[in-house]
């Protein structure tokens, strides 16, 4: 015989179980509906009648799922910072990403250098392959560098395929020199053929878009190789020498130089190419005041040892 209070507990636990069940069948994807509920017994002594009381509480919580996404195999180191999209950028030259992720230079600026917006040049080709970068390698004087040419180049009787490109504004095509004081023509420090692009004591300052680089354009057979110096001077932080240097795959003999930014104007430096320290060469201007300025070509013919300037 079971006693009012263990009927009341069964009836009790059937409810409960059943109120579990639909607990169960009212869960969906985003919506999840809790129902609890409270079970009340209560004695009323006078009458001995026990009165069950059952309260519902419903109580809605909406999910909220947060994704995050973490892109791995990618390794950006300083000054290269990944964006949201996966990209290694150099937020100390990179115009669109300058200082910080994100951050778009004013439309009065020409360029990001050292992380600041900054009205100084910036490097004119569009997929530059550094040589020397002052943004990762800091700063440097008096150096020159090996660089290894997808084509053959040839300036008088010389054909290479690779040149020292010194950081003073010249590339040899045999045995280099890392002199910064410029001479006229011809130098004897420089006894193989010497491109003499901007020879003058050139130097690049650590934490900004200064360096040297080069790139390829055209199809082959008909490629331009382009070197691109962007540097100051010794000392001179502020003063800006931006050029570009450009051989012909198909026009053997031939150099041109094109001019960006010349502070001084070519009063300290010589311009002009040479086969050997003793000649022949041809000879532009040795530490002529303004004789180079920006936005002048000059074009080297070592076939007919002739330049012309435009
Ligand atoms: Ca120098």
């Amino acid at each position: 015989m079971q006693s009012i209070g263990q009927i009341v507990l069964r009836v009790v636990k059937v409810i409960a179980f059943a109120l579990n069940f639909i607990d169960i069948q009212t869960y969906t994807s985003t919506i999840f509906t809790v129902k609890s509920t409270l079970i009340t017994v209560t004695t009323k002594p006078t009458t001995q009648t026990w009165t069950v009381t059952l309260t519902t509480t419903t109580t809605t919580t909406t999910r909220t799922t947060t994704s995050i996404t973490t892109t791995t195999g990618i390794t950006c180191i300083y000054p290269f910072v990944q964006t949201p999209t996966g990209n290694c950028v150099n937020i100390l030259i990179d115009f669109n990403n300058c200082g910080i992720v994100g951050y778009v230079c004013p439309m009065n600026y020409t360029s990001c250098s050292a992380g600041e917006c900054s009205v100084a040049p910036s490097v004119q080709l569009t997929n530059a392959i550094p040589i020397f970068t002052a943004a990762v390698n800091g700063s440097v004087d008096d150096r020159f560098y090996n660089v290894t040419l997808p084509f053959n180049i040839t300036l008088y009787n010389t054909t290479t395929d690779s040149v020292q490109v010194t950081t003073n504004g010249v590339l040899c095509f045999g045995k280099c020199d890392r002199i910064w004081s410029e001479t006229a023509l011809p130098a004897q420090e420089f006894s193989d053929t010497t491109v003499f692009a901007y020879w003058d004591d050139l130097y690049i300052f650590a934490n900004t878009s200064q360096g040297i680089y080069y790139e390829i354009q055209g199809d082959s057979s008909n490629r331009t190789l382009i070197f691109e110096y962007y540097c100051s001077h010794y000392q001179q932080a502020k003063e800006y020498y931006h050029f570009q240097v450009v051989f012909f795959e198909d026009k053997p003999g031939i150099v041109q130089y094109i001019y960006y930014d010349i502070s001084d104007g070519g009063i300290t430096c010589t311009v002009g190419v040479q086969s050997s320290g003793n000649g022949p060469f041809i000879q532009y201007s040795f530490d002529q005041a303004d004789s180079v300025m920006p936005n002048m070509t000059l074009i080297f013919d070592t076939n007919t040892g002739t330049y012309t300037k435009f």
